[in-house]
């Protein structure tokens, strides 16, 4: 793979190294971090002899450097540590990036806590990542620095004297102008991601929304809107501006997914369900994902349609998540007394309609669930991309399943021609789509699936990684057409 024509080494910065460091006896031990970055930025960080910058999500203590330094000898790419203390974990990181831009990115804003506290941490801790970076960089290096934690960034490098170029990507939607415009420190996080030279997007929608905020905060901008990629100028610099959509190793999902230890798992879990199709539902504990909204719209496709009693049973997994935050611990008591309370009222001998699960599954379990359920009910509030669906199709090896895909979840703007599209607000509408799916017969099913697959299968997780860096290296904009970003816009 190509880590950027001219660049040196790569240097990837992040809220959380790809490696989590757990107490074990005395002492520690460091095990590997899973996921779609993780997979797709190793094998150029390898390549390149490049690093990795970030926290190790757990306060700093002697001995992670040495852990982390053995650790690198495995991975084949550096791990610096950010060392943060309580105060940065509690203000920057819970404060600032979860209680303020997490909220309202997903268009929440009577969520946030404006707390000018957070905000003064927000910059020092920003301002630690771009000393490490500046300890740790060499001439030539490209530095790319991911999401929302960070934003400020690129702004701390170029003020500490580093003149590296520097990419920046976003992981979650970019909000509408009108609410950006809440932020009480919306043109200082505009003018800071400005100092980048190229700021990544999932979807075209939240590449409008930032350069509408632009237009309407930073006067001054002058904006080239044509093409996937843009360019904004600004006091003398040029950035560009693109719609990058995230997406998965697809063939390392079909190829887990096609092993026999996760085909004999399905096996017995669907065994173990008999007679009926399973609905999967698959999150994080976040407010974002939808679930309460979800398990309405399953009660009410129980109620409206009488016939999918006995017939589907909803497994809805929840991974633990931010659970020391109490807003995060009242959503999970409200899904468990929904689960029961729906429960409660259905379940008959037999049959339970939903298993509700709140734990981290190992790989061969998810993708097992993956595999075994016949439909996928995702439906976020808002959602960046939503990895989840995608790593769905990717396991529907034998085209059976249909997915039921939020118009709010970036992933809306690639699959919509395959799923079945829902509001997730619209309670009738969601549980109208379960019965679809439920109904839906095999050769649509397997027409809808055969196209995702596809899709996903085109632009997976390398293509996103090439096309970032073809265009952090390209000198040419003609090399991004608007074609190669698809729009989604609902109703249209
Ligand atoms: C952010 C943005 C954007 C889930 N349960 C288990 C498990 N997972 C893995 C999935 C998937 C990942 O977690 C979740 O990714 P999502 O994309 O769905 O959601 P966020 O965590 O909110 O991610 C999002 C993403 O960044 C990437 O840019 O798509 O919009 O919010 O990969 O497989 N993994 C295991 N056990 C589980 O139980 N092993």
């Amino acid at each position: 793979m190509d880590g950027g024509a001219g660049a040196k080494r790569l240097i990837a910065v992040s809220n959380r190294l790809p490696i989590r460091i757990i107490r074990e006896g005395r002492g520690y031990r460091c095990l590997p971090g899973a996921g779609g970055l993780v997979t797709a930025l190793a094998p150029v960080l390898r390549d390149r002899g490049g690093l990795w910058i970030g926290w190790t999500g757990s306060p700093y203590e002697k001995g992670h450097e040495l852990l982390l330094e053995s650790a690198s000898k495995e991975t084949g790419y550096g791990l610096v540590p950010v060392p943060l203390d309580n105060e940065d974990e509690r203000d920057y990181y819970y404060g600032f990036s979860n209680e303020i831009i997490w909220p309202l990115f997903h268009d929440l804003q009577t969520r946030c806590k404006f707390n000018p506290r957070y905000w003064y941490r927000y910059l020092s801790v920003n301002k630690k990542f771009a000393l490490k970076v500046k300890e740790n960089a060499k001439v030539g290096d490209y530095v790319w620095v991911h999401d929302y934690h960070l934003m400020h960034c690129g702004f701390f490098m170029k003020k500490i004297g580093l003149s590296l170029r520097v990419g920046f990507f976003l992981h979650i939607p970019f909000p509408p102008v009108d609410i950006f415009l809440k932020l009480p420190w919306r043109k200082k996080v505009l003018e800071a991601l400005l100092h980048y030279d190229l700021l990544g997007f999932q979807t075209m929608r939240d590449k409008r929304n930032f350069l509408n905020s632009l237009s309407a905060l930073v006067p001054g901008v002058k904006l080239k809107r044509r093409g996937a990629v843009s360019t904004v100028e600004y006091l003398g610099r040029k950035i560009r501006v693109g719609a990058f959509p995230i997406s998965i190793d697809y063939k390392g999902f079909v190829r887990d997914c096609d092993s026999k230890e996760v085909a004999d798992a399905a096996w017995y879990l669907h065994e173990a369900l008999p007679d009926r199709q399973v609905i999967i539902g698959i999150d994080r504990l976040d407010y974002t994902k939808g679930i309460p909204e979800r398990f309405f719209a399953f009660s009410d496709a129980l109620s409206r349609f009488p016939e999918l009693r006995g017939r589907v049973s909803l497994v809805q997994v929840v991974v633990p998540s931010r659970t020391e935050v109490p807003e995060y611990q009242e959503l999970k008591r409200e899904i468990e007394r929904l689960v029961g309370e729906i429960n409660g009222k259905f379940t008959q001998s037999g049959w339970v309609p939903i298993h509700y699960l709140f734990r981290s599954l190992d790989r061969v379990q998810l993708l097992a669930y993956y595999r075994l359920a016949e439909i996928a009910l995702i439906t976020p509030l808002k959602d960046g991309m939503n990895l989840v669906c995608k790593e769905y199709c990717a396991c529907n090896l034998e085209h059976r399943g249909v997915l039921i895909l939020s118009e709010f979840a970036g992933a809306a703007t690639q699959l919509h021609s395959g799923a079945l599209m829902v509001n997730p607000y619209d309670i009738e509408g969601v549980s109208k789509a379960i019965f679809t799916a439920y109904s839906m017969p095999r050769p649509e099913r397997k027409k809808r699936m055969k196209r995702l697959r596809q899709i996903i299968k085109k632009k997976d997780i390398f293509w996103w990684v090439n096309t970032f860096l073809n265009a952090a290296f390209s000198k040419d904009l003609k090399d991004f057409p608007r074609e190669s970003v698809e729009e989604y816009i609902p109703l249209r």
